[in-house]
């Protein structure tokens, strides 16, 4: 996560959309939420506008639940938390669930599903979650900081797919940094791969020990990668050691930190298409959304090129799901607000090329 100097942060406007029928009024929860609301006139095309305009919403996990999409973003607030590099500024206390029958229709906004007043555990910060199904219950993983200003990842549950959602007691066991995705294999077995350098402290993290002393990699170091751990039948605990996910160029050499409009940096998401695993995360400091193939869901993944160009916002971060034949990519921006700590989810239609290879998004002109 982000620092706040970077060029793309002061660069962006204020825009926004006057007409967005399908959001709902419900929840606005602060005066700043409530005037987002402004006409446009940067003269911008965007390719497409945000999905609700009354609060704002990032890093949108996207699911079919019963044939309906539900979206598990980030509400971002603005609590007026200080800016810094470690992305204090992002300061999120609560979720909220989005769902829609089918894109492009009428946007639910279900209201609070999980507060971090109610999580035993949290200290601050409740960053960007994600969904699965299992054992006839819905699990909400999310990221927060403990009392110790650690991320760890913890989970909640409901029988309802927009919740609300009751926390377990404790994080994950052996959990650690940010932006879990749970992905479902075809045999039934789900799988957690998260992570998230500078704000996300990952850098923190090796051979799954903590230490706070552990700065960003130099330019010539290796790049960190993104961990993955299969997740026990009961859906609240690790099966086994957290991994690293090996992501490969083209040439087959690892990633070093210099590499970094391909190397990993947040925001994994995983699919399947054509019995091949699609490994997809954001290059963070270079806003790319990039992707990599590979025949397991451990990897190692082949990076293949560019899903989004740079949204407008520091960061950028996403989720793909197929529904009734077509694939969409779920990302955010900051059309609305053109503050990067004030997100709003969005999403367009992702396309394959016959050779299974993506096609790369613009998401501004
Ligand atoms: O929303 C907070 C953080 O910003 C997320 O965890 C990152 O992926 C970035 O989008």
């Amino acid at each position: 996560m982000t620092p706040f100097k970077s060029p793309l942060f002061f660069a962006a406007g204020l825009f926004a959309t006057a007409l967005l029928g399908c959001s709902n009024s419900q929840n606005a929860n602060s005066t700043e939420e409530k005037q987002t609301a402004k006409a446009d006139t940067s003269g911008k095309h965007y390719l497409s506008q945000p999905l609700v305009t009354h609060i704002y919403t990032a890093d949108p996990s996207a699911h079919v639940f019963n044939g309906r999409i539900y979206i598990y973003p980030s509400h971002d607030t603005a609590t007026g938390t200080k800016e810094d590099d470690l992305g204090s500024h992002f300061d999120m206390r609560d979720y909220h669930i989005l769902s829609m029958d089918s894109v492009g229709g009428p946007v639910t906004d279900h209201g609070v599903a999980l507060d971090i007043k109610d999580i035993p555990w949290a200290g601050r910060q409740l960053w960007a979650p994600d969904a699965a199904f299992a054992n006839g219950t819905y699990y909400l993983y999310f990221p927060v900081k403990d009392k110790q200003d650690v991320f760890r990842i913890g989970v909640a549950t409901s029988s309802k797919p927009e919740g609300p959602f009751k926390p377990e007691a404790q994080p994950i066991q052996g959990s650690y940094s940010i932006d879990p995705c749970v992905f479902k294999d075809d045999n039934g077995s789900h799988y957690m791969y998260f992570g998230g350098i500078w704000g996300g402290q990952l850098q923190r993290w090796n051979n799954n020990r903590y230490d706070s002393t552990k700065g960003n990699r130099k330019p010539d170091e290796a790049a960190i990668l993104p961990r993955v751990a299969k997740l026990g039948a009961d859906m609240k605990s690790f099966a086994e050691p957290v991994k690293e996910v090996q992501i490969l160029g083209k040439d087959g050499k690892p990633f070093y930190e210099k590499d970094n409009d391909k190397r990993y940096f947040e925001g994994p998401w995983m699919f399947k298409k054509d019995g091949k695993y699609y490994f997809t995360y954001s290059t963070g400091d270079t806003h790319n959304l990039v992707y990599a193939t590979g025949t397991s869901p451990y990897g190692p993944f082949t990076y293949q090129g560019v899903i989004l160009n740079p949204v407008e916002g520091w960061t950028t971060h996403h989720s793909i799901i197929e529904k009734d034949g077509k694939w969409w990519l779920f990302y955010h921006d900051t059309q609305l607000s053109g503050k990067t700590h004030l997100r709003n989810v969005k999403v367009t239609e992702l396309k394959f090329n016959p050779d299974g290879t993506i096609q790369t998004i613009t998401p501004v002109k």
